[in-house]
This record gives structure tokens, C-alpha cells and sequence, in this order.
């Protein structure tokens, strides 16, 4: 039976993993500030060690006796990196390369996310992995350091590193609260526009909803986080984690609805900040390396993030 240390696992992916570790017969431990205060999260069985990832007595004790380790601790908002530059550096690369560190006593490979976010606004779509990184965000420059460190980690200590670049993950558990709400609130736009669609509340498209974004289902990730644990390769590649399909912003709104049985109300608003226009990726890597089998479709995969939510209400 393996140990694996998930980064994060409170989270709303990390969460999904460990019920999948859990699953399988892995022991699984958590390192989380539960920042997002999800506890409830966790499945039984879990050793949860309540921290911060950037403090290094916390990842010195998290990370020992481990098989590996699951990065995925983050505060994973790219609007937070606008209104808290240096304080989501900190979780965001100072807690990465943390991570990284304190694996290097114990040879365990890891597995961190990054995300698409690296690209920026990519004139070639889809995007492939050799493109040009020009993130446009903090988030995004944060997680291209994350990548950068990874391959420090791998060719200066000998870590076995894979960065897995997330697209726009969905699911059940992804969090809709309102960043109003108190807590840190971490939520996509599939979570927020299930929920106001499904209580008959309005939505708000920032601009004119003709972005476009690849959509992949937290199902998904987890096949490729787990794939990715097996690789245990020299030269810490990265993989991008999509569906090679876009969906505009607007087209998702209409999609929901049409799930929901309700009509669609929707206000346009300025775009947000450091917004980026179509995000698209190819799974090419993805598909011939980790994940060959076809990717849930998103009609599927949003009709259960409705039914999740309609069950807890
Ligand atoms: P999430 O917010 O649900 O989970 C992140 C977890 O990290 C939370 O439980 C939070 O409490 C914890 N955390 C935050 N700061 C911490 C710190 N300093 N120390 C310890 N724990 C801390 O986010 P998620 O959607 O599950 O994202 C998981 C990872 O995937 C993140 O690294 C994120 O950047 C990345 N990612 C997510 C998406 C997406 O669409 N959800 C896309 C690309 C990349
Ligand atoms: C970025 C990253 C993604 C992940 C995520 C973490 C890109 C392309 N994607 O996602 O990989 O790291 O950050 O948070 O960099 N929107 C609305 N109305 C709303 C909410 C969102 O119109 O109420 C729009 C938003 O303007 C954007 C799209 O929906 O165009 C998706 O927004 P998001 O916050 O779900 O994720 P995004 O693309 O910023």
C-alpha cells in the first residue's frame, strides 16, 4: 500500500483525487489550510494535516515516508492574483517550491498542477505544449514558475516532476459561493452559472460571452493525475489536461439553461481583467502518453453538476 501526500486535497480536484487514492487501496494524507473551508470534502480515512504549504515545517512533516506527492495546493483564481499579488505568490510558487524542497529528502516523485493559464492569450489554438508561454495573469506567471522549479527539482535534486496544465476544470464540489461570502471562495464559471441558472437567478457574461474555453471534467483529471504519478520520468515534462473542444462563455449560459428546464436571464459586463479570449488545447500529448480513452462530454458532465447541486439544496 502506497503513501501519497495530496497538496490541497481539500479542494475541490484534490478532493476527487483522494476519493480515487482512497478507492484503489492508497493511503492517502492531506496538507491543506482549508483556506476554502472544505473539510467535508475528505473521505474517511485521511490523514489530514491542517497547514500551509509555504511553511516548511509543515511540508518537512507532510512529506514524510511518502511514495509520492500531489501538488495541488493553490489559490486557484486568477482574480485573486489581481487584488493579492504577493499573497497569492506566496501559496501560489513560494509554497510550490516549498513542496519541492522538502521532497528533496525523501526522492519521492511529484505531480503538480499548472495550467493553461502558462499560454496567455495564444494566437495558435488549439494550443499544443510547445507554444509560447506568455501568461497574462499572476496566476498564470506564478504557475509557469511552478514549471520552471519543477525542472529544477528535477535535473539539480533528482525529483521525478510531471506538470499537468489543467484547462477549465468542472465538476461536482466545485464551490459557487460568491467571493462575498466570508471564506475564500474559489468558484468557475460552470459552478456559479449551474447554480443561479438552477435558483432562477440572473448571470452575468463579462463581455460579450464570445470567449471561448476547454471545459474538462474533474473525472478526467483525476485519470491523468494518477497516470501521471506512474511516469516517474527524468526530464519533468509537462501535459496539457483538456478535451480539445471550445464552448463560448454564451453558448455555455444557453447550454445550462436548456439542461435546467429554465430560461436564461443574462446581463453583459465588463470583461475581467487579464481575461484571455479562446483558450483551446490539444490533447495530443495527453491522449497518447496518459489518458487515451475519450474525454466525458460536457452536455454529460453538466447535467451532473446540475443533479449534484439539486441534491444539496
Ligand atoms: P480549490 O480551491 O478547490 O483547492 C485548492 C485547495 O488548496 C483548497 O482546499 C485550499 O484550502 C488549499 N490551499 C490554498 N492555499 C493553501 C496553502 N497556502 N496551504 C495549504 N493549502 C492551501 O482549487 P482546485 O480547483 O481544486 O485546484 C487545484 C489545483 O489545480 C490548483 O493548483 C489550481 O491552480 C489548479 N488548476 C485548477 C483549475 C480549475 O479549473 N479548477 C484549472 C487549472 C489549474
Ligand atoms: C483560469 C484558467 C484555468 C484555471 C482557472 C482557475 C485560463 C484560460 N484558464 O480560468 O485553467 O487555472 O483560471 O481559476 O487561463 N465568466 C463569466 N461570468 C461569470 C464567471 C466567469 O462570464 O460569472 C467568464 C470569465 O470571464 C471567463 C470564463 O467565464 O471568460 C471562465 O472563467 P473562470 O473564472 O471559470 O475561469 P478562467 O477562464 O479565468
Amino acid at each position: 500500500m502506497a503513501l501519497y501526500l495530496v497538496t490541497g486535497g481539500a479542494g475541490f480536484i484534490g478532493s476527487h483525487l483522494c476519493d480515487a487514492l482512497i478507492a484503489r487501496g492508497d493511503r492517502v494524507r492531506v496538507l491543506d489550510d482549508l483556506s476554502t473551508d472544505h473539510l467535508s470534502n475528505l473521505p474517511p480515512g485521511i490523514d489530514f494535516l491542517k497547514g500551509d504549504i509555504a511553511d516548511p515545517e509543515a511540508a518537512a512533516k507532510a512529506t514524510q515516508d511518502v511514495d509520492g506527492c500531489f501538488h495541488l495546493a493553490a489559490i486557484a483564481s486568477v482574480e485573486r492574483g489581481v487584488n493579492d499579488w504577493t499573497g497569492t505568490h506566496k501559496a501560489n510558487l513560494t509554497g510550490a517550491i516549498t513542496i519541492f524542497d522538502a521532497l528533496r529528502r525523501t526522492g519521492a516523485p511529484v505531480v503538480y498542477a499548472s495550467s493553461a493559464a502558462v499560454y496567455g492569450d495564444c494566437q495558435t489554438i488549439p494550443i499544443d505544449e510547445t507554444a509560447d508561454r506568455s501568461p497574462l495573469s499572476a496566476y498564470g506567471a506564478d504557475k509557469l514558475g511552478c514549471e520552471l522549479h519543477a525542472r529544477v527539482a528535477s535535473h539539480v535534486h533528482g525529483i521525478p516532476a510531471v506538470g499537468l496544465r489543467f484547462f477549465n476544470v468542472y465538476g461536482p464540489r466545485q464551490d459557487p459561493k460568491s467571493p462575498y461570502s466570508g471564506v475564500i471562495s474559489i468558484s468557475g464559471v460552470i459552478s456559479i452559472f449551474c447554480q443561479r441558472i438552477g435558483d432562477g437567478a440572473p448571470i452575468a457574461i463579462f463581455g460579450d460571452g464570445g470567449q471561448t474555453r476547454d471545459f474538462v471534467h474533474v473525472s478526467d483529471v483525476v485519470k491523468a493525475l494518477l497516470a501521471a504519478m506512474a511516469l516517474k520520468p527524468t526530464d519533468a515534462p509537462v501535459f496539457n489536461v483538456c478535451t480539445g473542444q471550445a464552448t463560448s462563455v454564451l453558448d455555455l449560459a444557453h447550454l445550462i439553461a436548456d439542461l435546467a428546464g429554465k430560461p436564461l436571464n443574462h446581463s453583459f459586463q465588463p470583461p475581467r481583467a487579464g481575461e484571455i479570449r479562446h483558450s483551446l488545447g490539444n490533447p495530443a500529448r495527453l491522449r497518447a502518453t496518459l489518458h487515451a480513452a475519450d474525454p466525458v462530454q460536457l452536455r454529460t458532465g453538466l447535467a451532473g453538476v446540475l443533479a449534484w447541486m439539486a441534491a444539496s439544496r
